[in-house]
């Protein structure tokens, strides 16, 4: 247990007096909020790929952290290493699940997929065999279907159909994986699934082929007794110009189309959202209302630079609003999965820890600020009332979907004027959060 990170303890709740950078602020796994323990309200996952395997390295220069863990990349024996450091890491933080892409857990053999199926096979078998007699599970899978050039012009949505079979291929192992491991989901993040340049594209035909590859790895998964849900992870640009998954709504309307709503649900990352020019907390909103709601990718992103840059999430307006809309939802049915890495100075063991250390206190601040502000009552109350004229009489009618044209028309003439619809009250209502983020 304190082999990786021999200078890390385990992390403690100490409280928000603590001055210890090493202990939970707030994070305190047992205590109850709402009827749920924090640990149930929040199931925090560690990604595979930022943690254990990306290294600092970007567009600009080469690694800055040693991700080693003292044996070569590019090995079975450094897959291994990053298992065991993984799992103390996890120990350490107390947290449960993880996440991971096909490529993270094991090197891709370059010529032969079966080969790489066979590494997957292999490490599968450790993992289980390491967090056996543990609380550690895995949160989901997903397969890496962008890194890889054959994935240059998409994966289900590639104008050749040799390349759309190694996604199925990868995707049924992935599913396999999901099985063998007994995760609650499978992830489709669809990097390259969109456009450069609609010149070259057949948007109908490649918008046609990922539902298709949805549909089968859903029915192959069902078959082989997959009992989690499958999540889109909406993201409109990057690394495509254009991602067919945009948005939630784009999502959601998609999967209606093809009848794949009873299967999957959202994933719902913070960074995307803002790429999309929503909130994160839009995003949420929009899959709970529509019974979409499904896992969370946390992190955030920077209004100052146009891309995903997958922070640590530290901000608690956003972290108090997001789980406002997860608590309101009646919770997730995934967890929430650290999205996020260190920026490429804060390279080493303890930033590590840190990182995780500043999310998981952020979420758990934002959980027992969402909770006074339901246990509150005033936004819900003044919500309630500013909606008021549709509990009764032509409003109920028009909420029930009842209410013809003929009827709204005669209203209208009736009143001849409508009374004023009454004051949003928006600054009222944002008083009232900081007052309750600020109050102590
Ligand atoms: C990329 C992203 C992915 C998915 C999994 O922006 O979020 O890491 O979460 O493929
Ligand atoms: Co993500």
């Amino acid at each position: 247990m304190n082999q990786y990170f021999p200078n890390i303890p385990e992390i403690k709740f100490e409280g928000k007096d603590s001055k210890n950078p090493l202990s939970f602020k707030y994070y305190d796994p047992k205590r109850v909020i709402l009827g749920k323990t924090m640990e149930e309200h929040l199931p925090f996952a560690m990604a595979w790929w930022h943690n254990l395997c990306a290294n600092g390295v970007d567009m600009f220069g080469q690694g800055t952290a040693d991700k080693s863990f003292g044996v070569a990349p590019g090995t079975m024996e450094h897959a291994k290493a990053k298992v065991d450091a993984g799992i103390e890491f996890m120990k350490k933080l107390g947290i449960k699940y993880y996440c991971f892409h096909d490529v993270d857990i094991v090197p891709e053999d370059p010529d032969d997929i079966s080969e790489t199926n066979r590494r997957l096979d292999e490490i599968t078998d450790y993992i289980l065999e390491k967090t056996a007699g543990t609380d550690i599970k895995c949160l989901w899978t997903t397969c890496n279907m962008f890194g890889n050039p054959r994935f240059m012009n998409g994966a289900g949505s590639s104008n050749s159909a040799d390349v759309f079979c190694f996604a199925a291929a990868q995707a049924k192992k992935g599913i396999e994986n999901a099985v063998k491991l007994g995760a609650k989901g499978y992830v489709f993040w669809g990097g390259r699934e969109g456009y450069e340049t609609l010149l070259n594209t057949n948007m109908a035909l490649e918008e046609k082929n990922i539902a298709t590859l949805f549909r089968i790895v859903r029915d192959y998964g069902r078959s082989i007794g997959f009992k989690g849900d499958f999540y889109i992870e909406p993201k409109p640009k990057e690394p495509m110009k254009h991602q067919y998954d945009f948005d939630a709504a784009t999502a959601i309307g998609f999967l209606r189309k093809y009848g794949l709503d009873k299967d999957f649900r959202m994933n719902i990352e913070a960074n995307h959202a803002t790429l999309a020019g929503h909130t994160f907390q839009h995003e949420l909103r929009v899959s709970a209302i529509n019974n979409m709601m499904g896992s969370v990718d946390a992190n955030q992103g920077d209004m100052l630079l146009g891309w995903d840059t997958d922070q640590f999430p530290s901000n608690i307006y956003d972290t108090t609003m997001a789980m406002y809309e997860i608590v309101k939802a009646g919770g997730l049915r995934g967890g929430l999965n650290f999205d996020s890495k260190n920026r490429r100075p804060s390279n080493t063991m303890e930033d590590m820890f840190y990182a995780y250390i500043v999310g998981m206190d952020s979420f758990a601040l934002g959980l027992i600020k969402a909770a006074e502000i339901i246990e509150d009552g005033r936004i819900d109350s003044f919500v309630e009332e500013r909606y008021a004229s549709y509990n009764e009489g032509i409003g109920l009618k028009i909420r029930e979907g009842t209410v013809t044209l003929e009827e709204c028309a005669a209203h209208a003439a009736k009143l001849k004027k409508p009374a004023d619809p009454g004051s949003g009250r928006q600054e009222y209502l944002e008083g009232i959060v900081n007052n309750i983020l600020f109050r102590g």
